[in-house]
């Protein structure tokens, strides 16, 4: 049996897939019907359960930066977006205005009748305006659909239900899967039930989580267009690591990051070119975002990719 095979034998899926599949395939249907390109977008870190009822974790940096700046650029670029997020992460438009300034947001005005208002505070309706009215006419258009993951196995399940949901539309599909999901886990059968005491000095094992690169490139939605991330800390392993990701699942894009370097310069490597992506010092103190680039540079290799696959069929 193959390790992804077992993993969801072994695993309980989330209570939600029926909706998130009738929600996406509805979606997809409605936004390919009016000539627009779907884009899944997965963002954020998977967490691991150290225990059954579990007070433990293992978590991963990624605060979702990437995939929800992504998000918003695709949108620009005229994409419907499935956007599969961990919960709590950064999500598109709101992350302009991070959860612990909410309240910087206010300010309250005392009125002649002895009354008190909430207002938006003065030196916030600039940038608060320019993000509302492109989120107002988002909302309007209906070309973002949000999708929460907490746990790894939850990230795997849906990762699978979103990538057959979308498998009919094929190569208008982009797969952007940006997502830092945990190389490790505990399978159930292993996990204590309760609480770990801390009388003694703590051990664990952890077993290598399945690739999912294999079955979602070959089996569950094998005509997209699939761009995947290599992150790492060591920059004399990222090239080949990256190139061999390429080559063993023969998707279209790796898109390779240094950890500390990451919002300055990426590697886009597909099995023809290796090109660097650059902010400059100035692009980056003027607010410029990287993924501005990736994403122009991934939608014009999609458009490519795109009418190459249409003409191949239409020539059959
Ligand atoms: O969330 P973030 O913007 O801080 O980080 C983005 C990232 C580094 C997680 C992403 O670019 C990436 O490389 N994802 C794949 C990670 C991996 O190799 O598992």
């Amino acid at each position: 049996m193959a390790d992804w095979v077992e993993y969801f034998s072994r695993h309980t899926p989330p209570g939600n897939l029926k909706e998130v599949r009738a929600s996406v395939c509805e979606f997809a249907g409605k936004h390919r019907a009016a000539g627009k390109e779907i884009v899944f977008v997965t963002s954020g870190g998977t967490r691991v359960p150290l225990e059954e009822n579990a007070v433990r974790f293992l978590d991963n940096f990624s605060m979702g930066t990437r995939g929800s700046a992504s998000a918003e650029y695709f949108l620009e670029q005229g994409y419907a977006v499935v956007f599969l997020h961990r919960q709590g992460s950064l999500r598109p438009f709101t992350r302009h205005f991070p959860t612990e300034d909410v309240l910087d947001l206010l300010q309250l005005k005392d009125m002649p009748d002895g009354s008190t208002q909430v207002q938006v505070n003065a030196s916030k309706v600039p940038k608060l305006t320019q993000v509302l009215k492109i989120y107002r006419q988002v909302q309007t258009a209906g070309t973002l659909l949000l999708i929460e993951y907490n746990s790894l196995s939850e990230y795997l399940f849906l990762l699978r239900t979103v990538a057959e949901s979308l498998a009919p539309h094929g190569p208008a599909v982009m797969m952007y899967l940006a997502a830092a999901v945990s190389d490790f886990y505990i399978p159930p059968q292993d996990l204590p039930k309760h609480k770990i005491q801390s009388n003694a000095p703590l051990q664990l094992n952890l077993v290598q989580s399945p690739k999912m690169m294999a079955p979602l490139v070959k089996e569950w939605i094998p005509q997209a267009f699939t761009v995947s991330f290599k992150l790492e800390t060591d920059m004399n392993i990222i090239s080949k690591k990256a190139r061999e990701a390429l080559a063993k699942y023969s998707h279209q894009v790796v898109v390779s990051n240094i950890l500390q370097t990451r919002k300055k310069t990426v590697v886009m490597i597909t099995p023809t070119q290796e090109t660097a992506i650059w902010m400059s010092d100035s692009e980056l103190e003027a607010g410029r975002e990287i993924e501005e680039k990736i994403v122009a540079d991934l939608k014009k290799m999609h458009q490519h990719f795109y009418t190459s696959v249409v003409m191949q069929g239409n020539t059959r």
